[in-house]
């Protein structure tokens, strides 16, 4: 396990892998708690996925530790305030029924213009 990996390190899961550093990402926000780095397949001028650094499945996971869900949200606001002006859409897809394809919880932050719906 990398020394830069949390206790909760999934060797298979890629988001760990971009926390540890091992796959490299372009990250806008960093802290004791979350990372926050750019989607690679942008849906809006600014898409940002705002990730836990301990491996979490999804948001149903996460909602057992509500002070850290509401450290992404915060986060997710302030990306969007530096970002976009301050409007957001906040998305966490959560099961592969509806999309969920990385199964490590992060919350999708977009911004910056109008998405049609069902477009994410
Ligand atoms: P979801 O479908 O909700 O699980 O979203 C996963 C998102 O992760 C998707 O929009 C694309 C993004 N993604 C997948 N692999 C990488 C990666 O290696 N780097 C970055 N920056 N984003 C990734």
């Amino acid at each position: 396990m990398p020394e830069t990996a949390t206790d909760h390190y999934d060797p298979d899961c890629i988001f760990c892998k971009i926390l540890a550093g091992e796959i490299p990402s372009d990250r806008v926000h960093e802290d004791d708690e979350v990372i926050a780095f750019k989607d690679l397949n942008p849906k809006a001028p600014v898409h940002v996925l705002v990730v836990p650094r301990e491996h979490r499945r999804d948001v149903r996971e996460l909602a057992e530790e509500p002070e850290l869900l509401a450290h992404v949200a915060t986060v997710a606001g302030q990306i969007a305030a530096d970002q976009a002006g301050g409007d957001f859409r906040l998305i966490f897809n959560t099961g592969a029924g509806a999309g969920q394809s990385v199964f490590h919880v992060h919350a999708h932050v977009l911004a910056g213009g109008m998405l049609a719906e069902g477009e994410m």
